[in-house]
C-alpha cells in the first residue's frame, strides 16, 4: 500500500504524515521538475530515495516518467527521446526501482471541467461534463485547469509544455488511433531490453477519461484496447496501471473483469471510486463503494483472486475538513481511502472460499 508523494517543494502533504497513514509503507513518486523528454539525472534520483529513506518509507514505483510528445507522434527526432528514456530507466534500475507509470494520451493527460466541484456534505471534487469541455477549446480548459490549481504544478499540466498548445496539436493532426497504437508498440519494443535487464515493470495509465477528447485519439480505453496493447509486446513487463477511476468513467467497462483478463500484467492499481451521474458527466466521490458507481468490494476481490501483489494506492481524494492543498491530493481523503482500503482487502483475504 502506497501513497502518491509529489516531492518537497512540490507537494503539500510531509512524507511524515505519510508515514503515520496505517499499512503504509512507501510512496509513489517522480522528480517533479523534469519535464517529458529530460534525461534523469542519477544523484536527483538517489537524493530522492535518501529522502523518502529518511522518513522511513521506500519509492515503491515512479508515477511519471512521462513521455515525450516526439514519441507518441512518431516524429523524426522520436529516437533520440527513447534512447534519454532508457537512460533514465537504466538510473532507476541502477537505484532499484522497479515500476514506472506513464501514459500514452496525446496532448493532455487526465481531463476535467471542474477541479472543486461542491458535493452535497460541503466537500470539493473534481468533476467532468461532457457539454462543458465540448462549448470551451483546449487552450480555455488550460487555463481554467491551472488557475484552479491553487498555485500547485498539476501532473501532465506543465506550463512549459502547454504554452505551446497551438504547435501540438499540429504535430498530433496525421495521427489516428492506429499511428498512436503503432508508435506506443514501436516505444515499448525499444525498452523492453533495458526493462528486461533491470526488471522494471511498465504500468501504461488509462486514458482519463475513457473516450477521445476534443478529437484527440485515446487507445487505453476498454478491455479489447488493453489485451491488443499486452499482446502486440508479450512481456510482463509491459504491463497497466489499473485505475479504476479512469476505466470506470465508461459504464461498459466492466472493471472486475478487465483485471481478471489481464491476470499477470497489472503491477500497479490505482482504486478509486466515481459517481455516473449522466452520459460523459461524472464525479469523484469517496472510496467507498456506496458513494459512487463502482463495486470497489469486486475490484479489490478480483486483484485479490488474480494473485495481485503489486503496489496499489489510493486515487485522488475530495478537499475535506478545510484543508488546502493540490487538487485531488490532500492527505486526509486519500488517507480514508487507504484504510478503506486495507480493510477490503484484509476482509478480502480473510474470507474462507
Ligand atoms: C492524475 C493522474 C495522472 C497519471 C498519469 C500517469 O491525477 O492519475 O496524471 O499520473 O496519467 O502517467
Amino acid at each position: 500500500m502506497s501513497m502518491r508523494w509529489f516531492g518537497t517543494g512540490y507537494d503539500a502533504v510531509k512524507l511524515w504524515q505519510i508515514r503515520q497513514v496505517p499499512g503504509v509503507t512507501a510512496v509513489i513518486t517522480t522528480l517533479s521538475g523534469a519535464l517529458p523528454g529530460e534525461t534523469w539525472a542519477a544523484d536527483a534520483i538517489s537524493a530522492l530515495k535518501a529522502e523518502v529513506a529518511e522518513a522511513g518509507l521506500s519509492i515503491a514505483g515512479i508515477e511519471s516518467v512521462n513521455i515525450h510528445d516526439a514519441i507518441k507522434t512518431g516524429a523524426p527526432e522520436r529516437d533520440q527521446y527513447i534512447a534519454n528514456y532508457i537512460t533514465t530507466l537504466e538510473r532507476l534500475g541502477q537505484a532499484d526501482i522497479h515500476l514506472v507509470c506513464y501514459n500514452f494520451m496525446p496532448v493532455f493527460d487526465w481531463t476535467r471541467s471542474d477541479l472543486a466541484k461542491i458535493r452535497p456534505d460541503g466537500s470539493a471534487t473534481f468533476s467532468y461534463d461532457q457539454k462543458i469541455i465540448d462549448r470551451i477549446d483546449p487552450d480555455e480548459m488550460t487555463k481554467s485547469i491551472n488557475a484552479q490549481s491553487q498555485g500547485y504544478k498539476l501532473a501532465g499540466w506543465e506550463p512549459e509544455r502547454l504554452a505551446r498548445l497551438k504547435e501540438l496539436f499540429a504535430m498530433y493532426k496525421e495521427v489516428d488511433e492506429e499511428k498512436l497504437f503503432a508508435n506506443l508498440v514501436y516505444f515499448l519494443e525499444a525498452i523492453m531490453p533495458v526493462c528486461r535487464k533491470y526488471d522494471i515493470h511498465m504500468a501504461i495509465h488509462p486514458d482519463d477519461p475513457a473516450w477521445p477528447v476534443f478529437g484527440l485519439p485515446r487507445i487505453v480505453r476498454d478491455k479489447e484496447r488493453l489485451l491488443r496493447l499486452m499482446n502486440a509486446v508479450d512481456d510482463p513487463r509491459n504491463g497497466v496501471t489499473l485505475c479504476t477511476g479512469s476505466l470506470g468513467t465508461d459504464p461498459e467497462n466492466n472493471i472486475p473483469d478487465i483485471i481478471k483478463s489481464l491476470k499477470g500484467r497489472i503491477p500497479f492499481a490505482h482504486i478509486r471510486n466515481l459517481l455516473r451521474v449522466a452520459p460523459g458527466v461524472f464525479e469523484e466521490s469517496a472510496h467507498l463503494s456506496s458513494d459512487g458507481s463502482l463495486d470497489m468490494h469486486a475490484i479489490v476481490k478480483a486483484l485479490y483472486d488474480t494473485g495481485f501483489n503489486g503496489v496499489i494506492r489510493p486515487d485522488h481524494g475530495r478537499a475535506i475538513w478545510g484543508e488546502t492543498g493540490m487538487p485531488g491530493y490532500g492527505l486526509y481523503d486519500r488517507a480514508l481511502g487507504v484504510t478503506y482500503l486495507n480493510g477490503l482487502w484484509e476482509a478480502v483475504s480473510k474470507t474462507e472460499v
